[in-house]
């Protein structure tokens, strides 16, 4: 497992930020998503054998936001 700790841009409600988490967490291979609107990061823990990194910016910039 890895874990990881991306900045997001912009979220601006909870919802935002339940909407990232959820939608994360339905990726297969990720374990754990939480994302917390007042610092604007988003932790994921992901088995790095089934996604990368680079899929869950792009799940996320599917949303609108910017995930770096
Ligand atoms: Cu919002």
């Amino acid at each position: 497992m890895e874990k990881i700790e991306m900045d997001i841009e912009g979220m601006h409600c909870g919802a935002c930020a339940t909407g990232i988490q959820m939608l994360v967490s339905q990726m297969d291979g990720v374990k754990l998503a939480f994302v917390d609107l007042n610092t604007k990061k988003g932790t994921f823990e992901f088995d790095p054998a089934k996604v990368t990194k680079d899929q869950i910016i792009k799940e996320i910039e599917g949303l609108g936001y910017k995930a770096k």
